[in-house]
């Protein structure tokens, strides 16, 4: 059957009105993120730490509560290289920094994936948790993850 050109835009039309909807948590970056790290009450911050080794990450599963300040703590106690690669999450947490201790003060709006070097590589990541939701989190390098080297990050 030849189509023409309006009902092949009627089709188009219609996919994009009743095609599956996008989650609204993970498709922006927290925009107003400067104002909410300002106002967070850093005394108060909580501190999350993640070690990475041969099988994975420990804990596989992190839990953060929406509003409360947060040092994530990672440290990759392997002798390989490994990602914390969590693009979901990172558009759903307001960053204030990143930090190297005693090396290194980055600040950026967000980040998409940090990777975190062999043999005792450490990073701090301080943010507040902003939009409710479960988050996957993985290495890309390799076959990592399908060893296992993945888990979950849960905000609530
Ligand atoms: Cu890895």
């Amino acid at each position: 059957m030849k189509r023409t050109l309006p009902a092949i835009l009627a089709t188009a039309l219609l996919g994009f009105a009743f095609g599956p909807a996008p989650s609204m948590a993970s498709e922006a970056y927290v925009e107003n993120a400067d104002e909410i790290v300002k106002q967070a009450d850093w005394n108060t911050m909580e501190t999350v730490s993640v070690v990475f080794d041969e099988n994975g990450y420990t804990p596989d599963v992190l839990r953060f509560k929406a509003g409360t300040p947060y040092k994530l703590a990672l440290h990759n106690q392997s002798d390989k290289h490994h990602y914390f690669t969590a693009p979901a999450f990172f558009r759903s947490i307001a960053t204030r920094k990143a930090m190297v201790d005693g090396q290194a003060e980055i600040k950026a709006p967000y980040f998409k994936a940090i990777e975190v070097l062999k043999e005792g590589g450490r990073i701090d990541l301080y943010f507040v948790p902003v939009a409710r939701g479960s988050f996957e989190v993985y290495c890309t390098i390799d076959d990592h993850r399908e060893k296992g080297m993945e888990g979950q990050i849960i905000i609530e």
